[in-house]
């Protein structure tokens, strides 16, 4: 598809720009989050990623959730990076990881599961296209979803210790949000006394102050190490994480999951003809249509254990130490993206939402901006990541708080059209930090804006 030629000379330019910065990641199949820094293929980002593959190319955006697929575990875990070629610059890489998946390597954690999500917007964008790219659609989709089904049963198997449908991260990278101030607290009973010695890649290439600290980095590694020492089998890694948190985020994103993948089974099973599915084909989805009711009731009432009364928002939970914890992070508007909270409580979001980016000049902070360790360039501790904010938008605007869902897109245009294709940005002054020609910011640009 060749950029509109109705659309003005300047919005043609960032068009092609953002459309750039993909086929610059693209490394066959697959799109690296972006050069140096990230040279992986990284679980949520494939799956944002193939939202703005699908904007032009929907059989790229297809392909690339399938090479995501290829780091499948046997147990159901899509892990957080797929090592499919060689790179010495990023560390901790497939060496130090040393997981029993070998073809290709891949970690041995996940990140929060999107990618039923995305695989929806991509089918539903589809639907309005003509007759062929619409069947291979489906049939894309129908070759995804029992794996997908997989990877959401696996959370609750291997994750929902307490089994009351709230799952838990065993590391702070699965949470996508890694220095979230959420963690400063769980962090410190991570003990680093036999932690080997190792070197740090990411400063190689980022600003210091923009990045985790080293305090927090030796509590990552120690974290790894332990699983490592387990050979990432699930049972054990619950008995040895020390690090157990129910977090706000890939629940609500679990949660949305849940929805979306039963969206896709609805169409699936009546496009059954036209996809020339067995009748066993056709009873396993609606079985599976069953167990995703249940999975979204089970996901629902974990959510509800997340409000935090004395927030007034949602906040994650210790596990270990069998509390809320007190901590305000922007992934608590990710339960409006889920629609999940009632009309009273999301207004209440709302009204929290409304009041930070009263303090900011760009929305959305990833922590409350009022906080005294708000810090407005250190990664997951106040900057504005746009992913997340497009996630927030969406749900704004299922409850029909249009205006300030408004509010949250002009915000995210004024970033990229002011500083570039950032990894992040400063929400006080709306500088670009972290890593530039960044494949996830210019994937949501091209989804979302125009
Ligand atoms: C960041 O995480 C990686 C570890 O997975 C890192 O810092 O090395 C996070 O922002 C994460 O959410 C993101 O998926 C990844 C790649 O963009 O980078």
């Amino acid at each position: 598809v060749a950029v509109g030629q109705y659309m003005s000379k300047q919005y043609r330019k960032t068009i092609v720009s953002a459309r750039d910065v993909l086929r610059k990641n693209d490394r066959g199949g697959y799109t690296v989050p972006t050069d140096g820094l990230y040279p992986f293929q990284w679980n949520w980002d494939a799956s944002f990623t193939a939202l703005g593959w699908s904007t032009w190319k929907p059989e790229r955006a297809w392909a690339e959730l399938h090479m995501l697929f290829k780091g499948q575990w046997d147990d159901g875990m899509i892990p957080s990076i797929v090592f499919h070629q060689y790179d010495d610059r990023y560390f901790p890489g497939p060496d130090t990881w040393q997981s029993p998946k070998v073809d290709p390597p891949t970690t041995g954690i996940t990140q929060p599961p999107v990618v039923a999500s995305c695989a929806r917007y991509i089918l539903q964008v589809s639907q309005h296209g003509d007759e062929d790219v619409h069947l291979r659609g489906l049939r894309n989709a129908y070759t995804l979803f029992h794996p997908i089904l997989r990877y959401h049963r696996w959370f609750y198997k291997a994750r929902d210790h307490k089994k009351m449908g709230r799952v838990s991260i065993h590391h702070p990278w699965e949470s996508g949000m890694d220095n979230s101030p959420s963690w400063d607290e769980a962090l410190e009973h991570v003990s680093t006394d036999n932690l080997p010695n190792y070197q740090r890649k990411d400063l190689m290439h980022v600003d210091a102050d923009e990045r985790p600290t080293q305090t927090q980095y030796d509590r990552f590694m120690s974290l790894v190490f332990s699983f490592r020492d387990v050979n990432y089998d699930y049972a054990q890694c619950a008995q040895v994480s020390q690090f157990q948190v129910a977090d706000t985020c890939v629940n609500a994103l679990l949660l949305k999951a849940n929805k979306d993948l039963a969206w896709i089974c609805a169409k699936l099973i009546s496009h059954h003809k036209r996809l020339s599915l067995s009748l066993e084909e056709l009873e396993a989805l609606k079985s599976a249509q069953r167990e995703l009711r249940e999975l979204i009731d089970l996901s629902s009432r974990g959510m509800d254990s997340l409000w935090n009364d004395e927030l007034g928002m949602y906040s994650c939970y210790d596990e270990r130490m069998d509390k809320l914890i007190n901590v305000p992070t922007s992934s608590a508007f990710l339960a409006l993206y889920a629609r999940h909270p009632d009309r009273v409580r999301a207004r209440q979001l709302a009204d929290k939402l409304a009041h930070w980016l009263d303090q900011v000049k760009y929305g959305v902070p990833s922590y409350d901006p009022e906080s005294p360790m708000f810090d407005s360039v250190r990664y997951w501790r106040g900057p504005v990541w746009l992913v997340v904010n497009w996630m927030i938008a969406e749900g704004l605007e299922a409850y029909e708080f249009f205006e300030l869902a408004e509010r949250v897109r002009r915000d995210s245009r004024a970033l990229i059209k002011e500083a570039g294709s950032y990894e992040y940005f400063d929400p006080m002054t709306g500088e670009g930090c972290g890593g530039n020609c960044f494949s996830w910011t210019s994937a949501i640009q091209l989804f979302w804006f125009p």
